[in-house]
């Protein structure tokens, strides 16, 4: 009989699969009587999730700090809540939520750092996501069915956006843009806009409010214009009442993200116009309803084809700044080349000094191991944060890593990403142990004998992936087109020279590395100072950037003593000897993720079948560059 119950309770405890990411996981079965005051999401949260008995004031005093700023004051009797916003109120109440669940709840002031803190999807309208690793997008548009005005919604996917909002707006992402910067024209059709305001609407009562990629061949493509020219009258009026359109169905919606001429997509270039001609254009047709445009500086291989490909966006805007309407922005990746697993920063932020400057990091791996490797990506961010400091920044974007698999981000140490993207644009100056230590506990377990190993690994995950990868600066040595393994030697004629591997290590008898410095690509010299002369020479470049700017002779003697092919090798080595490590970590603390909450077996497994794959990859990415460039460096096979 005992042993019937208890598989009967077996059965009812359903495994946990990772979807209620870092959130409170137990829903009070009645509301909360304890919580009081203004109206709204802020109200409902803490109704639902907010379990102490010291009753909680909501209080929204328009008259207070500007913006979304917030106020929490814990007393033994009381605790208040206080903002300027009811986005502010939703804020508190998720830190209230936090402290709950981390177990102490004290006062607490606090301030965004970043206006936008927008996430950017590169989802498409098929359901496919370009570099997306957790399934299919989750804009379920074929569930959305358009009746007259109204946008019928299934049940589970109106779920799903609400769930997403959530997460969101409990780390502070007030914005998002719905689709890829790859865009498809038929994003403008009026169906689509449609289903569109139907996202927003479960969107805003959250703060979060919907952008677009626009494709910006569509007054073409879409409204059969024969042009696209951006300083034609026709076309002016299209893109006006397009968007005079949008906000009929959308007064919160918050404007355009842009890819133009970059990578086939078309743009101003098109019509010999410049970017700032293309960008001004959407800017005056949104400025009357307070709209923004986000002008994506990832551009090259138009106009100054065959230089330098990470020199290219500073030519290309820097000549520019100054000639951009108020309300556009410059968007920028954090390196200038393509989110590798290190990058220096984008001289860009240098060079730009007019025009506002957003930063767009990659949260969504995929140059770090998609979603199979475990690689937290904190303190890669905030390594970009030391150099670009968050004052020269008014907004923050992340290429977001969700999809439709039940934990959202196909590895569970991913969410991490999303979290630690969140935390950070709200506010820059946590560490990233502490984000780690705090997304650990949330997540799994406040077990210090789990945190305190993992918050470890965690932090010396994505020096190992640079150093199974592409240590001491290498870069762009990744398989062709899905960028997931090595291939060192990959050279397709075909192909534009700046795709191919070979032409980023410049691997020869003398040595390996680019030479961009004052002796070869100049690169250095988009630099401010002190990073232009320190970059600028073998003795005071940073050795982690070494073959980013240089050539370096084999026999180089590098800090450690090692000549740079031993000192290569020690990187690899280190690389795959920290994944094992890893993977012994995990294996160690099984009992306590298990009995943590009784039902972790399934995240337990995957998360170990994770990190075998990685294990494998990590020595493959050593065999692979390791094989390659031992003949260049005149050593013998092992
Ligand atoms: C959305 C890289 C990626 C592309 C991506 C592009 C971009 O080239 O591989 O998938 O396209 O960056 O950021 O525009």
């Amino acid at each position: 009989m005992l042993l019937l119950v208890t598989c009967q309770l077996m059965l009812v405890a359903v495994a946990n699969d990772g979807s209620s990411l870092w959130l409170p996981r137990e829903r009070n079965i009645q509301p909360s009587t304890f919580v009081k005051g203004s109206k709204g999401m802020a109200l409902e949260e803490l109704r639902n999730y907010y379990r102490g008995e010291v009753p909680v004031r909501l209080k929204l005093n328009r008259k207070a700090r500007s913006g979304d700023a917030y106020i929490i004051t814990a007393t033994p009797e009381r605790i208040t809540l206080s903002s300027g916003t009811p986005s502010g109120l939703l804020y508190a109440a998720y830190d209230l939520l936090r402290m709950q669940q981390l177990g102490e709840v004290h006062s607490v002031e606090s301030h965004p750092r970043f206006s936008l803190r927008l996430l950017n999807h590169w989802d498409n309208l098929d359901g496919s996501v370009e570099r997306g690793y957790a399934g299919k997008s989750i804009w379920k548009w074929e569930q959305m069915q358009v009746s007259g005005k109204k946008v019928i919604m299934t049940p589970a996917l109106r779920q799903r956006i609400c769930d997403y909002a959530r997460a969101n707006a409990s780390i502070g992402i007030n914005g998002v843009v719905i689709n890829n910067v790859n865009a498809s024209p038929k994003m403008l059709s009026a169906e689509v806009l449609q289903k569109v305001q139907a996202i927003s609407q479960l969107l805003e009562p959250y703060g979060i409010r919907t952008y677009l990629s626009i494709n910006f061949a569509s007054p073409k493509a879409l409204g059969g214009l024969p042009t696209a020219d951006p300083l034609d009258p026709q076309v002016r009026l299209w893109w006006q009442q397009k968007v005079d359109e949008i906000y009929r169905l959308m007064p919160r919606f918050g404007g355009f993200l842009v890819k133009a001429n970059s990578e086939g997509q078309p743009g101003p270039g098109d019509y010999h116009r410049t970017h700032a001609d293309g960008a001004n254009m959407l800017a005056d047709a949104l400025q009357p309803h307070g709209g923004i445009v986000m002008w994506r500086c990832f551009v090259y291989g138009a106009n100054h084809k065959g230089e330098d490909r990470v020199k290219q966006a500073v030519s290309e805007f820097q000549p520019l700044d100054g000639q951009f309407r108020q309300n556009v922005i410059l968007q920028t990746k954090n390196g200038p080349l393509d989110f590798q697993p290190r990058e220096p920063y984008s001289p860009v932020f240098d060079q730009i000094k007019q025009t506002p400057n957003m930063a767009e990091l990659q949260i969504t791996q995929e140059y770090t191991g998609q979603s199979r490797h475990l690689v937290y990506l904190a303190p890669m961010w905030k390594e970009f944060f030391s150099h670009v400091h968050p004052m020269r920044l008014c907004g923050i974007a992340g290429v977001a890593n969700i999809g439709d698999d039940a934990n959202w981000c196909g590895h569970h140490f991913s969410q991490a990403n999303w979290y630690a993207f969140g935390r950070l644009a709200w506010n820059p100056d946590l560490s990233s142990e502490e984000i780690a230590r705090e997304w650990l506990q949330l997540t799994f377990t406040k077990d210090e004998a789990f945190v305190r190993p993992m918050t470890e690994v965690m932090l010396a995950s994505h020096e190992a992936c640079v150093d199974y990868m592409m240590p001491l600066g290498l870069h762009h040595i990744f398989q062709f087109d899905h960028h997931y393994g090595p291939d060192p030697g990959g050279f397709k004629p075909d192909y534009p020279l700046e795709w191919c591997p070979v032409y980023y290590h410049q691997a020869d008898s003398l040595g390996v590395g680019f030479d961009r410095s004052s002796t070869g690509s100049g690169a250095t010299a988009q630099y401010r100072e002190p990073y232009r002369s320190m970059y600028d020479k073998v003795s005071t470049c940073p050795e982690n950037l070494l073959l980013w700017f240089h050539h370096v002779p084999w026999s180089h003697r590098m800090k450690s003593g090692l000549t740079l092919w031993e000192e290569l090798c020690a990187h690899y080595n280190r690389g795959v000897n920290e994944v094992d490590r890893f993977h012994a970590v995990w294996q160690e603390l099984r009992p306590l993720v298990l009995s943590a909450d009784g039902n972790d077996a399934r995240r337990w497994q995957e998360v170990e079948e994770r990190l075998r794959h990685q294990q494998a990859n990590a020595r493959e990415w050593r065999r692979s560059c390791l094989d390659y460039f031992r003949p260049f460096a005149g050593e013998q096979s092992e």
